[in-house]
């Protein structure tokens, strides 16, 4: 079998060689059912049986592994999908180094990995649930497109994990594979595991910052997962970071979109305060200030997905061989850690300050790092784009202690710039910060669905480029009757 290309001899496309793995294939082909209705319950609200253009990954060669076409989206062919083995591929880091990679897991090392995979497996239902509203409000078909392309994506992301679990880990595999179906984003009794994944996605600024932020998590914690020494996680996350960067890009061009709109309004109104708030509302555009908060909110929760800045699971897991750093086989020093410090963030005196610590136990810390530096860039070209239009306003990222729920910060309060403040300030100033119910009413008062080929709502510019080098005004959505 030429492992780079999709078989499509059993009823899940794949490359892994299904057909011949009888136990998997039939649980696999038992999970699907309860899948498929979690997905029509969900997935997204309505548009089930309109014909979307959307992407399919067709093979697993870099060179053309998607193909381009309408599909309903209950028949798109979620399939399982690993990166090509590497020959004589050895484990990066931790205590195996330069041991051959695993392609079964070590039996000491198999609660570990199990929860990683699950805790992985469980974003990506979970960030479908807290999308599936949003079909009905799209800004544009070629918008809804986009939003329907990354939920069947997450989905097959959730098809990576559950293989994982039937293939490697036997009974327990197949309870965690139900378990999946069963969390809900949000719900009390039963949420999803990390905290991002149980909040709202209520309007498409959300999402859009959602797509730029959260799923930016996601790549780097794939980046660090296909670093791994059991093979064929390192396989299928290799293979997921393919259509990961859409997401990302989604959520870039989504927001550079809105503030590009939202510049062009105030000039042809002449508006030159980015802080008249009044007057930009009443041009039904999103003004920066408001763009700025909803961009601390999403930044500062996606931080919390990194965990503790100093972990002993995180370390654990390096040591294991089971998840590494990012870049890993990039990085120059010994990939054990044995001396190595890091300059951790810490509370000193009242003020957020880098103490050195052990590397080991500081990986989440530097990930973090990494991809705080990383989410930086794509703030920088949303500036270029406003000091284009000859607006003087900068978006910035909040300081990372800044409305933090999650380690060394968890129980203060300190501002987007820094600085420790009591309980009481921070309530009066919060609304400066974050988004207020008043901001989220507005923007509300804007998501109508805008759904004839070529129109834009009037807060969003048209895309620069659309996709598959098709112009903006393609029907990207054929919405059915
Ligand atoms: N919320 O040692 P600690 C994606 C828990 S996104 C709730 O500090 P650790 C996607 C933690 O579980 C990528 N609980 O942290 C994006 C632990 O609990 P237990 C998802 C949290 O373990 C968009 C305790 O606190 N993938 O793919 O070093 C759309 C102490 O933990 C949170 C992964 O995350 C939180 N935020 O690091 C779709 C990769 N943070 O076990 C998809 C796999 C921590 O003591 N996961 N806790 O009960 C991991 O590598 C790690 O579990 C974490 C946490 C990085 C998440
Ligand atoms: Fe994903
Ligand atoms: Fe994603």
């Amino acid at each position: 079998m030429n492992e780079l290309n999709v078989s499509y001899d059993t009823s899940i496309p794949n490359n892994v060689g299904l057909a011949d793995d009888r136990r998997v294939l039939k649980a696999l082909e038992k999970w699907h059912p309860g899948y498929l209705d979690w997905w029509k319950t969900m997935g997204p609200e309505g548009f089930q049986e309109s014909m979307v253009y959307l992407r399919t990954a067709v093979s697993v060669d870099p060179k053309g592994w998607a193909q381009f076409g309408y599909v309903k989206m209950p028949e798109y062919r979620w399939g399982v999908l690993l990166a090509p083995q590497e020959e004589g591929r050895t484990i990066p880091f931790g205590n195996h180094m330069g041991e051959p990679v695993w392609q079964e897991i070590p039996g000491e090392y198999r609660a570990m990995l199990r929860r990683l995979v699950v805790i992985q497996g469980d974003t990506e239902p979970a960030s479908v649930e807290q999308q599936r509203h949003l079909g009905a409000t799209a800004p544009s078909l070629y918008d809804m497109r986009n939003l329907f392309q990354v939920n069947v994506e997450e989905a097959r992301h959730l098809w990576a994990m559950v293989y994982l679990l039937q293939k490697y880990f036997g009974s327990d595999g197949r309870e965690e594979s139900a378990e999946l179906l069963r969390r809900r984003s949000g719900d009390v009794d039963k949420p999803r595991m990390l905290g991002a994944f149980n909040e709202a996605t209520p309007d498409w600024l959300s999402f859009f910052m959602f797509t730029y932020f959260t799923d930016r998590d996601g790549k780097m914690q794939l980046e660090s997962l296909a670093q791994s020494g059991f093979d064929p996680l390192s396989r299928t996350c290799r293979f997921m970071l393919t259509e990961e960067a859409h997401h990302m890009f989604v959520g870039e061009s989504g927001i550079s979109r809105v503030v590009q709109r939202t510049c062009e309004a105030m000039k042809e109104a002449g508006i030159t305060d980015p802080y008249d708030i009044e007057a930009i509302r009443k041009l039904g555009v999103i003004d920066l200030p408001t763009v700025q908060k909803k961009a601390n909110l999403h930044y500062t929760l996606s931080l919390d997905l990194f965990g503790s800045e100093i972990s002993t699971n995180a370390a654990n897991a390096f040591n294991a061989g089971l998840k590494g750093r990012y870049q890993e086989t990039k990085i120059d020093d010994d990939h054990r850690l044995l001396d190595a410090t890091y300059p951790v963030m810490k509370l000193i005196d009242g003020k957020p300050t880098l103490v050195n610590e052990p590397a080991l136990t500081a990986i989440n810390m530097r990930l973090r790092d990494d991809y705080s530096a990383d989410a930086a860039k794509g703030v920088q070209r949303w500036n270029k784009v406003i000091s284009k239009a000859g607006v003087d306003f900068e978006l910035t990222l909040p300081h990372t202690a800044f409305h933090r729920h999650i380690g060394e910060f968890a129980n203060i309060n300190v501002t987007p710039d820094g600085e420790l403040v009591d309980n009481e300030s921070f309530s009066r100033q919060r609304d400066r910060w974050l988004p207020s119910v008043e901001d989220g009413e507005y923007i509300a008062s804007l998501m109508k669905g805008c759904m004839e080929p070529g129109k834009y709502a009037n807060w969003i510019s048209p895309p620069k480029v659309a996709i598959d080098n098709l112009p903006g005004d393609f029907e990207f959505v054929q919405i059915a009757a």
